[in-house]
């Protein structure tokens, strides 16, 4: 999960560092010094403590490069669904899907969120949570925070979030692993996400979505609940038909903003089951390499709240394939898995 909601930060500068000393280092930075004044001012941290854990973030050259390529920006959807549209992916999903089965049942109750869809994402941020990232977030957040210019304020702001967070868990913010973008966990939040959306959803008194999956199915379920998720409507659906790249029906922006009976008058075939006034968005993805292997979606209000965990409709589109898979359960090849 890259995005979230950025709550503003305040910058205090009230310090000039001696010249003596090296600016290289995040602790030295005027960045870091007003860093560390926001959180001794505005949150009660101790200075000299937030000080010591800005000497130990490591710049990491690598997540630089990873976040300035993410496979959403630079893949056609015919390349991005292969990554995630596997048969071990699917396999490993069903046999997720059944060890939980009680939980996601539980969270779709609560929460109105399908068992597949909260799998499917689960399945494609972390592999059921066998990938849960191997930086230190502390690192990724610094980094992030101090060499990124294009997102500093973001991820400063989600480093004020870490240090809120892990203050709040009790958990150690030296030792905590996660991606290159500081998201932790089965489900990969970040930071800020930790804080507004994690729930202890098998009762133990901990919301711990690090390590504890039972936890974390109920706060994938939330944060869709949260974003409006709506039970029983339809995701996407793919349309035999076509439009040109230039067509007017072709929206920018990820956000619905036609209706169904918008791309009905305009002669798509749209299901009968599918309501008139449900706010919709035509996508056109390359499905094969070369001309002429376009394929047509029509996405509704429900793929929107995917987009809401990655702001891309690959990343939905892939979501969405995954659930679908994991519902008919069937692997690539047909074969259903449960028998
Ligand atoms: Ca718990």
């Amino acid at each position: 999960m890259l995005n979230a909601r950025t709550p503003s930060i305040l910058l205090i500068f009230c310090c000039f560092l001696p010249a003596s000393l090296s600016a290289s280092q995040y602790h030295e930075s005027e960045a870091g010094q007003a860093f560390v004044s926001t959180m001794a001012q505005d949150y009660g941290f101790e200075a000299g403590r937030v000080e010591v854990l800005l000497r130990d973030a490591q710049r990491q050259d690598a997540v630089l490069e990873a976040i300035s390529r993410p496979a959403e920006k630079t893949l056609e959807w015919h390349s991005y669904r292969k990554i995630f549209m596997k048969p071990e992916r699917i396999s490993q999903g069903l046999e997720f899907m059944a060890a939980y089965a009680a939980p996601l049942a539980r969270a779709e109750r609560e929460y109105g969120v399908p068992p597949e869809i909260v799998t499917a994402i689960i399945g494609v941020e972390t592999w059921y949570g066998r990938y849960r990232g191997n930086y230190r977030v502390l690192d990724a957040l610094a980094t992030l925070a101090f060499d990124y210019p294009p997102r500093s304020q973001f991820f400063r702001s989600e480093l004020e979030q870490y240090l809120l967070m892990t203050r709040e868990q009790g958990l150690d913010p030296l030792s905590l692993k996660g991606s290159y973008a500081g998201a932790m966990g089965y489900g990969q939040f970040i930071s800020s996400s930790y804080r507004h959306y994690a729930v202890d959803f098998d009762g133990d008194g901990v919301a711990d979505i690090l390590d504890n999956p039972v936890d974390a199915i109920g706060s994938v379920a939330n944060y869709f609940s949260e974003h409006r998720w709506q039970h029983g409507e339809p995701v996407a659906d793919q349309l035999d038909a076509e439009l040109p790249a230039n067509s007017a029906l072709l929206t920018s922006g990820l956000k619905p903003n036609l209706t169904v009976s918008d791309y009905r008058e305009a002669g798509l075939p749209v299901p009968d089951s599918v309501d008139d006034d449900l706010p919709a968005r035509a996508l056109r993805l390359n499905g094969g390499e070369g001309e002429g292997k376009h394929e047509l979606w029509l996405t509704y209000r429900n793929f929107y709240v995917i987009t809401r965990y990655n702001h891309s409709h690959l990343y939905a589109m892939a979501v969405y394939q995954l659930a679908r898979a994991l519902k008919s359960g069937e692997d690539l090849g047909g074969n259903r898995k449960d028998g």
